[in-house]
Formats: structure tokens, C-alpha cells, sequence
């Protein structure tokens, strides 16, 4: 009996040592992650969090939304689409209601002047005085007026046509019909044409440089950029601008660097890459400052020792008149102009200054500007010029 209640009291506590153990147990296998957590409750700082969380997060922000575009993508668009100008042919003929419109009035003044009932001493100087108005300059005024006085005399009588007809040809003989105005782009075996473009502040340098290569570039040409304006550096980013809208590379350094070390290494750029013309915008320069001017000669000097340089276009406003044309002659004085672009010439009825530019420095205008357009840029054309002079209503 004591054996059977010995051997019953060992198997109860044997199944209570059983049943104890698998309690701990499974309470252990309840929570098993308690010591993991442990860190967050110490206080730890989010960095290190268990890297399982941190993968989750990181996914979690590069993951963009299902819609969402890469952002590689997203910046793409930025990049602005290669634009195909149309070619320098008939460009002025195209352009020709806008020099009408500015420069008409003068031409109908001369016309009603001279077509009047008496042609006494009065209406002759009121001519003159019209001429002068347009900034055609005092000698060609009274150049021109002399000759329609001999003409007007041997013709007798004078109907509208005749009239016209006499005015355009002098207005024609005064502006060089004949002149050679080829801007000179042409490269020479291996080597680019070089075009530099000087002038005055806010004349329209960096504009016109702009507008000349998408000519260049509608004419089938490969152009390369040399943003000699190192002064600001907005400059160098109009004229990147530029550039990049036809494909054109713009050969810049930082800001303060030496503009003839520019001007150098896109003649160089332009020789490598077997260019048709480099064209080198120049920073406005006072031309009182005699140190800013020499600079200007140094860079053409500079470029000289890889190329010669084809033509340096002087960029002038049509609307600052004398004033403009005093700074131009300094110009010329410096570095060796070869032709003007004429700009701004939509903005002014004086568009006699043609006239008065090309006696003065003794080059003629080659280009003119008629407008902000980036194709509002047109080979001189004469004979346009005066028919939009002498346009009817
Ligand atoms: N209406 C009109 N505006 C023009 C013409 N050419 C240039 N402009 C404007 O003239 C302003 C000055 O042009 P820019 O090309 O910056 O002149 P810039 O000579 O390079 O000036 P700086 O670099 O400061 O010396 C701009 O607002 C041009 O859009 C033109 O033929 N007609
Ligand atoms: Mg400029």
C-alpha cells in the first residue's frame, strides 16, 4: 500500500515537472521577439532601427507611385528640340511689310514733296529737311537734293511714277546698289570662316550672333559659338540659348575668364570638329574705357595666331542715330570692321542712317535687324529696302 501511494506521489509530481516545463515554453515561444525590441524601448535613435525596417522605408521612397514617370524621364522634356530656320533667301523680301511699316512714312513725305504743284525753294529745303529727319546725314541730303533739282529741271514734267522713279534711283545711287555685302562664311579648305561681333552695350551683339547662326544653320551650315563675353554670365546663357536651339556648340568658359583665351579655343573647337563658321560674340564695350577697347583688339589678335579672321560685323543700333555712330567710328578705329548689321531698324523711320553709316566708316551694311524674332534677321538687300521706302499705302 505505502509502495502503490509512493509510486502514485512520484508520478504526480513527475507530470507536474512535465507540465511546468512545457509552460515555459510555450510562453517563451509566445514572445520571441521581446528581446528584439528591447533597443526601441532603450530609447535607441531611429538610424538604427533593425535593417529589415530600414529596407522597408528606403522601399518605400524609392518606390514611386505606380504612375509616377522616372524622374530621368521627367527631366527629359527640358531639353528643347532642335528648331530648322528657314534659309537666308528672300528673308528681306519676307520682312519687307515691317520695314514698310517704320520707314514708309519718310519715303511718302519725299514723294508728296516732290510731286507738289510748284517746286520753289521752300518745298526743296523742306526735302532736305526730310532727308536729314530720316539721319541720312547732311551731305548725302544735299547731294541728293541737288541732283533731283537738275533732273526734275530736264524732265519737265513730273507725274507720280516719274517721280518715284527718279527718287528711288537716287535713294539707290546714295546706298550702293552694287556693293558687295556678302558676309564671308565661307570656310577655306580645312578651316572655318571667323566672324567677330563688336559693338556698343545693348546693340544686339549677342541677338544678332544668334539669329546669324540660325541663318547659317537654315543654309545647311555647321556653326560653332565663342561666347567671348566673359563679363556677365547671363551672356554666356543668352547665347547658349541660341545655340542650343539649332544644335550650334557654344565654346564658354567661367565668369572673368580672358575673353581671347575664349575667342582661341573656339577657333580651335571649330577646326576640329571640321566647322563651316565660328562667330564670337564680344562684350559691350565703352568705348571710352581705352583699356576695354585694347582688349578687343588682343582677342582678334589672339585668334589670329590659328586663323585669320574673315569679317568683324559691327553691331549697331538703328535708333541711337549720331550718338551711335560716334561710338562706331571708335570701333572702327580699334579693330578692322568689315561690315555692319544694322539692327533695330523696325523700331525707327530713320532708316536713312543706312546711308550715313556706310560714308562714315566707308563699310557697308550687310546685315539688318527687324525685329526680336530669332529669324527677324536679313541679308542687306537695297533694292528691297527702298521699294519698302517708297511703298504706296
Ligand atoms: N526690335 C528689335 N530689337 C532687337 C533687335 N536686335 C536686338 N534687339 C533687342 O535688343 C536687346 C539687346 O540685345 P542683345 O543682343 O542682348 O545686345 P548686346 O549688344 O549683346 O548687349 P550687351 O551684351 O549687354 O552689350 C534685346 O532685347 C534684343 O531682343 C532688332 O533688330 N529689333
Ligand atoms: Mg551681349
Amino acid at each position: 500500500m505505502d509502495y502503490t501511494l509512493l509510486a502514485i506521489l512520484i508520478i504526480v509530481v513527475a507530470l507536474l515537472v512535465i507540465g511546468g516545463s512545457f509552460l515555459v515554453t510555450s510562453r517563451r515561444s509566445v514572445a520571441p521577439g521581446k528581446e528584439e525590441t528591447t533597443p526601441e524601448v532603450t530609447g535607441e535613435p531611429p538610424t538604427a532601427a533593425p535593417a529589415e525596417d530600414r529596407d522597408r522605408s528606403a522601399e518605400a521612397v524609392a518606390t514611386p507611385p505606380a504612375q509616377a514617370p522616372p524622374v530621368e524621364e521627367a527631366v527629359k522634356p527640358a531639353e528643347p528640340e532642335l528648331e530648322t530656320p528657314p534659309p537666308s533667301a528672300g528673308r528681306m523680301v519676307r520682312l519687307r511689310a515691317r520695314l514698310a511699316r517704320s520707314q514708309s512714312s519718310f519715303g511718302q513725305g519725299l514723294l508728296n514733296l516732290l510731286s507738289s504743284d510748284t517746286l520753289d525753294e521752300d518745298t526743296w529745303e523742306e526735302i532736305e529737311d526730310t532727308l536729314i529727319t530720316a539721319d541720312i546725314g547732311v551731305t548725302s541730303a544735299a547731294q541728293i537734293v541737288d541732283h533731283l533739282r537738275t533732273r526734275v529741271k530736264v524732265l519737265g514734267t513730273r507725274d507720280t511714277d516719274e517721280v518715284r522713279a527718279m527718287l528711288r534711283e537716287e535713294l539707290l545711287n546714295q546706298i550702293g546698289a552694287d556693293t558687295d555685302r556678302t558676309v564671308r562664311t565661307e570656310p577655306h579648305g580645312d578651316r572655318p570662316a571667323v566672324i567677330m561681333v563688336v559693338g556698343v552695350n545693348g546693340t544686339g551683339k549677342t541677338t544678332t550672333t544668334g539669329k546669324l547662326a540660325r541663318v547659317l544653320v537654315g543654309d545647311g551650315r555647321s556653326v560653332v559659338l565663342g561666347a567671348a563675353d566673359t563679363f556677365r554670365a547671363a551672356a554666356t546663357e543668352q547665347l547658349q540659348t541660341w545655340g542650343g536651339r539649332v544644335g550650334a556648340p557654344v565654346v564658354r568658359k567661367e565668369e572673368g575668364a580672358d575673353p581671347a583665351s575664349v575667342a582661341f579655343d573656339a577657333v580651335s573647337r571649330g577646326i576640329d570638329d571640321g566647322a563651316d563658321t565660328v562667330i564670337i560674340d564680344t562684350a559691350g564695350r565703352l568705348h571710352t574705357k581705352t583699356g576695354l577697347m585694347d582688349e578687343l583688339g588682343k582677342v582678334k589678335r589672339v585668334v589670329e595666331k590659328k586663323s585669320q579672321v574673315d569679317e568683324v560685323l559691327l553691331v549697331l543700333d538703328a535708333t541711337t542715330g549720331q550718338n551711335g555712330l560716334r561710338q562706331a567710328r571708335v570701333f572702327a578705329e580699334v579693330v578692322n570692321v568689315t561690315g555692319i548689321a544694322l539692327t533695330k531698324l523696325d523700331g525707327t523711320a530713320k532708316g536713312g542712317i543706312i546711308v550715313q553709316v556706310q560714308r562714315e566708316l566707308g563699310v557697308p551694311v550687310k546685315l539688318v535687324g527687324l525685329g526680336e524674332g530669332p529669324d527677324d534677321l536679313a541679308p542687306f538687300d537695297p533694292e528691297v529696302f527702298v521699294d519698302a521706302i517708297l511703298a504706296a499705302d
